[in-house]
């Protein structure tokens, strides 16, 4: 048997645009044994902008929704029209399946289909962290891993009005997707309950009209609370298939709009003071002052750090408080 690859090796593989790693990557990110931790490290650092010389190449997609609205499926339709286009795409799918109560959907499920045969293709599925609606620090790291070398990372989560949240501090672009004739939508956007996604996907619109009059009442919604940008897009995932065209344009649309060493700085610094949170718990951010101050006290550390360390400065500043 042939040694694991290191941290440090699989992060210049990825660097060289080797898609072969991925599951060695998430292998290795979603090890328990603390002793993997400067691995970890070793890799976030070879894929750091510090070692690409820029922002990963990656478009980072989150797609979040409720359960059963058909992510899974859209997935399995996005993938393909993404790989028609010559991009090489990974998926990672947070599995909530552990917390959900009714199960009643479960036989329903789709499974996100894909050609076992191209490589250029990565699907996988998580836990979710303990955190209600969070996203594992193995989720983070392994996107962050990834989109150094794959053209698409999309973050799959289930739920819909705080789980966009945490998306949207790991993606460069959030899709919510939502039932057509589901007004709980509707009412989550007006009351502020759900931030903002930056695109909208009415699934189902095989359905009939009831898809258009969907579109309509949340683009009438989105500028009653005067939100123009947001795109709202109708597809159908089975046949006939639809819709998938419109929404590749309205996601490169958003992703060529962003400032993206911007965005890129907020998620690192978000993922580290998550990661802080899951170590030393409440607790320890209250000796940080707080999830605010915490951000604000990363403003003045090296914007090109990677997480791990943007994690080590804030535990070296709790200690000295
Ligand atoms: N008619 C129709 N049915 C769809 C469409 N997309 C998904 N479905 C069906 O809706 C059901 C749920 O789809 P999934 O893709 O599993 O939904 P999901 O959001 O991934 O569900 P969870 O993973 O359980 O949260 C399945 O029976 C799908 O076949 C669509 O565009 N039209
Ligand atoms: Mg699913």
């Amino acid at each position: 048997m042939s040694e694991a690859p290191s941290g440090a090796d699989l992060g210049r593989r990825l660097r060289d645009g080797d898609l072969s790693v991925a599951p060695a990557v998430l292998n290795l990110v979603e090890s328990r044994p603390a002793q993997e931790a400067g691995e970890v490290e070793a890799l976030l650092h070879e894929v750091a902008p510090g070692a690409l010389g820029g922002e990963a190449r990656a478009h980072v997609v989150g797609v979040t929704g409720p359960p059963g609205v058909g992510k899974s499926t859209l997935l399995s339709e996005l993938v393909r029209a993404w790989r028609e286009r010559q991009r090489s795409v990974a998926v990672l799918a947070v599995d909530p399946s552990s917390k959900r109560s009714g199960g009643a959907l479960l036989g329903d499920r789709a499974r996100i289909v894909s050609d076992p045969a191209d490589r250029a293709t990565f699907i996988r599925s998580t836990a979710a962290g303990d955190r209600l609606g969070g996203l594992a620090p193995a989720t983070r790291a392994a996107a962050q891993a990834l989109g150094a070398a794959f053209d698409v990372v999309v973050i799959e989560t289930v739920g819909v009005g705080q789980s966009e949240t945490e998306v949207a501090e790991v993606a460069d672009t959030v899709a919510v997707v939502v039932q057509p004739g589901s007004g709980d939508v509707l009412q989550f956007l007006k009351s502020g309950i759900m931030e903002i996604p930056d695109v909208l996907v009415v699934t189902k619109a095989d359905l009939g009209t009831v898809a258009q009059r969907a579109r309509r009442d949340l683009l009438a919604t989105l500028r009653s609370i005067g939100e123009r940008a947001t795109q709202v897009v109708c597809v159908s995932s089975v046949a006939p298939v639809q819709g998938f065209d419109q929404l590749i344009d309205a996601l490169d649309a958003h992703r060529a709009g962003l400032d993206l060493p911007a965005r890129r700085l907020a998620a690192r610094r978000a993922g580290a003071v998550a990661d802080f949170h899951a170590e030393h718990g409440d607790r320890g951010l209250r000796a940080l002052g707080g999830r605010r101050a915490a951000l604000r006290a990363l403003d003045e550390e090296d914007p090109a750090l990677e997480v791990p360390a943007l994690t080590r400065a804030l535990e070296a500043r709790a200690g000295a408080t």
